[in-house]
């Protein structure tokens, strides 16, 4: 079995639930100018939550990089990936106070709280270099696909939320994530089965809390 391309084979297996995250009804609506932009400030105060736990998850991916990766490239782009979060937490901070979101009182909601515990689950020293940079890289790709589909031409983003799509959207971000698929394609190709099983099933359980995360501020919640 050809092995190489594996994340663009699973995207194609898993087309439907990777669309159902990148193009979830809460993108659609920024992307058509109708969002609510009370579910925008919660998405906001939620994912600041979020990224503080992303934070120490990609520490996580860092050490596994160092002690486990057959190429010291690695470690610099995933060094660089907790280098934009430092500014992100930055971000995040100026956003609310512009948009009048108390950060101090946001209550994590149960899809963060469970998609936080997963991430705490994936920085067990037990989970493979290989299971968590396949998870670091769909986290990423998601909200970069999701993103970019609001700023691609005819779309009709409030101008008030075009820096935010940018943040995720950019080409910057487009090849930082196409640097970690390179590395995940890399060891999945070499990867023993079960492993390879492990980083499958890992990767829909990104995609799942994904659609989850966006049903918060639009849909289910
Ligand atoms: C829920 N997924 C979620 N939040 C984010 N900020 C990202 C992915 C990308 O970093």
């Amino acid at each position: 079995v050809e092995k190489s391309g594996m994340i663009d084979t699973w995207m194609r297996k898993h087309r439907l639930i990777y669309s159902g995250a990148t193009k979830h009804p809460f993108i659609l609506s920024i992307r058509d100018g109708t969002v609510d932009l009370e579910a925008f400030k919660t998405w906001l105060g939620q994912d600041y939550i979020f990224v503080r736990a992303f934070a120490p998850f990609v520490a996580s991916v860092l050490i596994k990089a160092w002690k486990e990766s057959d190429d010291s490239s690695d470690m610099e782009v995933i060094l660089s990936g907790m280098a934009s979060l430092n500014d992100e937490i930055a971000w995040f901070k100026s956003e609310a106070a512009k948009w009048g979101v108390q950060l101090s009182e946001v209550v994590p909601q149960k899809a963060n709280q469970d998609y936080c515990r997963f991430l705490e689950s994936l920085m067990s020293p037990d989970v493979e270099y290989t299971v968590a940079i396949t998870a670091f890289w769909a986290i990423e790709a998601v909200y970069q696909a999701s993103f970019a589909l609001c700023l691609e031409d005819g779309s009709k983003t409030p101008a008030e939320l075009t820096e935010t799509c940018r943040r995720w959207g950019n080409d910057g971000f487009g090849q930082y994530c196409n640097s970690l698929q390179k590395i995940a394609n890399r060891r999945l190709g070499k990867t023993p089965d079960d492993v390879l099983t492990k980083a499958e099933v890992t990767l829909l359980r990104v995609l799942e809390h994904e659609v989850e995360f966006w049903n918060m501020s639009h849909g289910s919640a």
